[in-house]
């Protein structure tokens, strides 16, 4: 009799835990009915319950967070204020590096020169990073972008481009872009030492970078191929540096690097037709990957020069296409932070893509 009344028990247990899994409950209530059925030393019953269908596959969630506001988008007349603010769990990290080189632009002899090198945020050494290479203007050092501290608009306008996926996660190296002894010396005399920085950019600071950061590059003390990783290397400036950006970056670089940014380039950047020659000087298997311009049409110090660079350099050179791989973008404003912050935040959605 007992026995009898324990068996209806656990049949109606089994029921009941049935009609559960049918109506939804939750994981919590299942457990607590699967323990009392284990309490007792009886034989589970043969009838087995109804298999329950596969459940559809659910979608995993994505490690990128939803944006709280319109995605990021190419702005021409400075970059939203929300982009500014810090976030202190997603913000990236600037290290002081010291690099030996050489005053390529006078005596050739061994130098030691500081740069920032900002790691994006959750940086992981085990990873692979693209890296931009980013340059001053002619008054400037490494100091000018204002990249070394963690709250600058333009560092957290990085970071959050990158938090909300609008960004490739890249590496910022800022140098300094005088080589020669006296480099730091900001005076417009010491201009010459800007026009051999492609010698220290090849020879020692790309070196340097691939050997102690996760670049893509198959770093090897002995050599190694630059050409390989040159989709993830891009290198952008303002002013001076924007003329670096076209006249070494792009005229002389173009087999270790792919992505340009030049922002108010100064009135040494060659013109055009030179540089379509240049280009055409390349292996043609050394792609244009991106050549952003920007500049301020208020710039009485650069628009002229920035402009003549690129006029017309669509039909110049079989490389470039407008709106494809190329943009010339006028904005309001002067020869300033704002349009090159500006450069920044939308050649930073642009590159790495
Ligand atoms: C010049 C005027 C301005 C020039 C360079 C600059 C090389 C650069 C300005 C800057 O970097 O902000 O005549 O010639």
């Amino acid at each position: 009799m007992k026995m009898k009344k324990l068996f209806a028990g656990i049949c109606c247990l089994t029921m009941l835990c049935g009609m559960m899994a049918c109506g939804g409950g939750d994981g919590s209530e299942d457990a607590g009915v699967t323990m009392a059925v284990k309490g007792t030393e009886t034989p589970a019953p043969t009838a087995t319950p109804e298999p329950t269908p596969e459940p559809t596959a659910t979608p995993v969630p994505t490690a990128t967070p939803v944006p709280v506001h319109e995605p990021a988008k190419l702005e021409t007349n400075g970059y939203p204020r929300e982009y500014t603010k810090f976030n202190k769990d997603y913000a990236g990290k600037v290290v002081d590096i010291e690099y030996t080189t050489y005053a390529y632009a006078d005596n050739g002899e061994e130098i030691t020169k500081h740069a920032y090198v900002c790691l994006p945020p959750q940086y992981d050494e085990n990873g692979q990073y693209n890296v931009l290479y980013l340059m001053h203007g002619i008054g400037g050092t490494e100091d000018e972008w204002g990249i070394d501290g963690v709250f600058d608009d333009i560092r957290c306008a990085m970071d959050n481009l990158m938090f909300y996926g609008e960004a490739e996660p890249f590496i910022i190296v800022v140098p300094n872009g005088r080589s020669c002894v006296n480099y730091t010396d900001t005076s417009f005399a010491n201009m010459n030492s800007f026009y051999s920085f492609g010698k220290e950019l090849r020879n020692d600071l790309i070196p340097y970078i691939d050997a102690n950061f996760a670049t893509y590059a198959e770093y090897d003390e002995n050599g190694y191929d630059l050409t390989a990783s040159r989709d993830h290397r891009a290198m952008a400036g303002l002013s001076m540096g924007g003329m670096q950006t076209i006249n070494i970056g792009l005229c002389e670089c173009l087999d270790i690097i792919s992505y340009f940014g030049a922002f108010s380039a100064a009135p040494t950047s060659y013109e055009a037709k030179v540089v379509a020659e240049k280009i055409a000087a390349f292996d043609e298997k050394y792609e244009i990957n991106y050549f952003y311009n920007i500049c301020g049409l208020s710039d009485g110090t650069a628009l002229t020069s920035a402009k003549a660079a690129v006029n017309g350099l669509d039909g110049l050179s079989d490389r470039i296409t407008d709106g494809e791989n190329f943009m010339w973008h006028e904005v309001p404003g002067y020869h300033d932070h704002k349009v090159w912050h500006l450069g920044l935040y939308n050649f930073a959605q642009m590159v790495f893509k």
